[in-house]
């Protein structure tokens, strides 16, 4: 009863931001990721009479039940599949946790797919996504590799609320997203107490969600024809609209610091001079640059150069998760 399996995380080129259930982690809108195929987690899962109690260690730290509550995800798998025993999950990621580079992602997809198989369950991708969901939110897009939707769904029951891919990995090997890191402490406030406060005090919050499906349609379409600008400026703009409403709750979140600035002044910059590079910028404060493999280089170069850049790692569109033969333990 031992699995291990790898999960890339992936990126939202339209966010997720807001909650309509909490429990079943049922989103207020639809959401496409691109998964970065350098952003990797691995997790291994061993369900045995010989653990007393689940636990959980990433990147050789120990984790007890914090806020993401991932022993509940485990508990949540085993009643799935009818096992009383406890787990052993052993996980790393090559990139830091908790500093808004979608470790939960990689690390929630990693740990279903990896605890669904050691307990013996065989589930469709789509099964796999829901459930993976009911961990973390945008953790359901990183089932798949390429580019993928989270469909907000309708239903209370959350069971038409899953991601799918829009195209694989292959489709569009040129896209590119430079992973531009400027901090890797935990940041101060969490995406979910952040995206909670948001929807709760922000006076613009309605605004925000009346403008998320005409991205999702341009992002999609721009998927498809493969053409840039349209992807790279509706993530831009959906990105600082996101960013909007966290500034404007109460109190206000603000996750850039001085390097954040320093970016996308140079990325504006940049685009001046006819280098076309866009950004996007999760729940804190390290920038994502959106660029075609043609320009890659140069603006990488430019990035590195950056006053407060500590590292960048270039991401193309990655994998679909899956299950590897190397356990961790
Ligand atoms: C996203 N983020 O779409 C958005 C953009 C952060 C900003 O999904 O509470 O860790 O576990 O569902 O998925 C981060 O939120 O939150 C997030 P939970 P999650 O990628």
């Amino acid at each position: 009863m031992k699995a291990t399996a790898i999960a890339n995380a992936n990126i939202a080129l339209v966010k997720y931001w807001g909650k309509r259930n909490k429990e079943l982690i049922l989103p207020q809108n639809g959401s496409i990721s691109m998964t970065c195929d350098e952003m990797t987690a691995k997790t291994t899962v061993e369900f045995s009479d010989k653990y007393k109690e689940h636990t959980v260690v990433i990147n050789d730290e120990e984790f007890k039940k914090d806020e993401k509550d991932i022993h509940g995800h485990i508990d949540r798998i085993c009643k799935l599949a009818g096992i009383k025993q406890h787990a052993r999950v052993v996980s790393e990621s090559n990139f830091p946790v908790a500093a808004g580079l979608a470790s939960s992602a990689s690390g929630f997809a990693a740990l279903t797919v990896a605890a669904t198989a050691a307990a013996g369950l065989k589930l469709s991708p789509k099964k796999l996504s829901i459930l993976t969901r009911q961990g973390s939110g945008s953790a359901c897009r990183s089932i798949f590799g390429g580019f993928v939707e989270w469909h907000r769904g309708k239903k209370q029951d959350g069971s038409d609320s899953y991601a799918e891919s829009i195209v694989d990995k292959k489709y569009w090997p040129d896209f590119r997203m430079i992973t531009t890191i400027v901090e890797v402490k935990k940041k101060p406030v969490s995406s979910r107490a952040g995206m909670s406060q948001t929807v709760e005090t922000c006076p613009y919050y309605e605004g925000w969600l009346k403008t998320v499906d005409e991205d999702l349609k341009l992002i999609r379409e721009g998927i498809k024809e493969r053409n840039f600008e349209k992807v790279a400026q509706t993530a831009e703009f959906n990105c600082l609209k996101m960013h909007a409403t966290m500034m404007t709750t109460k109190p206000s979140i603000i996750y850039w610091i001085p390097a954040t600035m320093e970016i996308i002044h140079a990325i504006h910059k940049m685009r001046e001079e006819g280098i076309p590079a866009y950004f996007t910028i999760d729940a804190g404060p390290n920038v994502k640059v959106l660029c075609l493999k043609k320009y890659e280089k140069e603006i990488n170069k430019r990035l590195q150069k950056l006053d407060g850049v500590i590292k960048t790692m270039v991401c193309k569109p990655g994998n679909d998760a899956k299950i590897i033969d190397d356990h961790l333990f």
